[in-house]
């Protein structure tokens, strides 16, 4: 029995070092993804259709199984919650920090601080944790912005090279989690579709390990 599979792929810089993994692991989209406006693909194995869809969406999609897997950031997993979902594979792409900013030099009060992030809810649980009273905005993008206009103390956001933080006079303070991408399964979908999603599984794994 063929049952079918729907892979979820985040669009935008994930999408970019996806697909070459994706071809390692033998599939690849029937017509090319970039120069289309459709959302759902073909692929050249006849039983797994891909869609693309935002980052954020990707966790809600395999959690209710309109996708049986998908292609995440951890931060977004640990911001949207894994409920329903496993992550058996880290797929080792798009890797970046997940870390608290703030403007250069300044030392923020210990005892309360406020948090503007698109993370509220990782926010929210990191400063629990180390005993900081926090009050966090939700931004939706340009955290950079919130600390120069005197929005927030502090930001939680995503860092690479830190180049985006120094250009606007913030600097990166603690760690919250190293992120990068993972793969995850619906678990019903793991249960009844084992045969198809197992050797997937394994195809991307190998497909990692090659480039470490
Ligand atoms: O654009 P949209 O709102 O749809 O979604 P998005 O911005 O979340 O998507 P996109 O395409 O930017 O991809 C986001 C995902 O890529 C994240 O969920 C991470 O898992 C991963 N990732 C890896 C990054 C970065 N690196 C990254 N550098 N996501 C964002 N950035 C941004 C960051 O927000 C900041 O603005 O790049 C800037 C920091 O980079 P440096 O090098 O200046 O420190
Ligand atoms: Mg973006």
């Amino acid at each position: 029995m063929n049952k079918q599979l729907v892979l979820a792929l985040s669009k935008g810089r994930i999408l970019q070092e996806t697909l070459p993994l994706l071809a390692d692991a033998g599939i690849s989209p029937a017509e090319d993804l970039g120069k289309s406006r459709k959302l759902l693909f073909d692929t050249n194995l006849p039983n797994v259709k891909l869609v693309v869809i935002r980052a954020t969406d990707v966790p809600t999609y395999v959690q209710l199984g309109a996708a049986d897997l998908g292609v995440a950031g951890k931060d977004v997993l640990l911001e949207h919650g894994a409920e329903n979902l496993y992550e058996p594979l880290d797929l080792d792409i798009a890797r970046c920090k997940l870390m608290t900013a703030g403007a250069a030099g300044e030392s923020p009060s210990r005892a309360r601080r406020r948090v503007a992030t698109k993370f509220v809810n990782v926010a929210r649980r990191y400063y629990a944790e180390q005993g900081i009273q926090a009050e966090v905005i939700k931004l939706y993008g340009a955290m950079e912005l919130a600390p120069i206009m005197n929005l927030a103390d502090e930001i939680v956001d995503i860092v690479d090279t830190g180049n985006t933080l120094r250009a606007n006079g913030m600097e990166p303070r603690e760690l919250i989690a190293s992120i990068s991408t993972r793969l995850v399964v619906n678990k019903a979908s793991m249960t009844m579709k084992h045969a198809q999603i197992k050797p997937l599984i394994e195809r991307l794994d190998e497909a990692v390990k090659k480039r470490q």
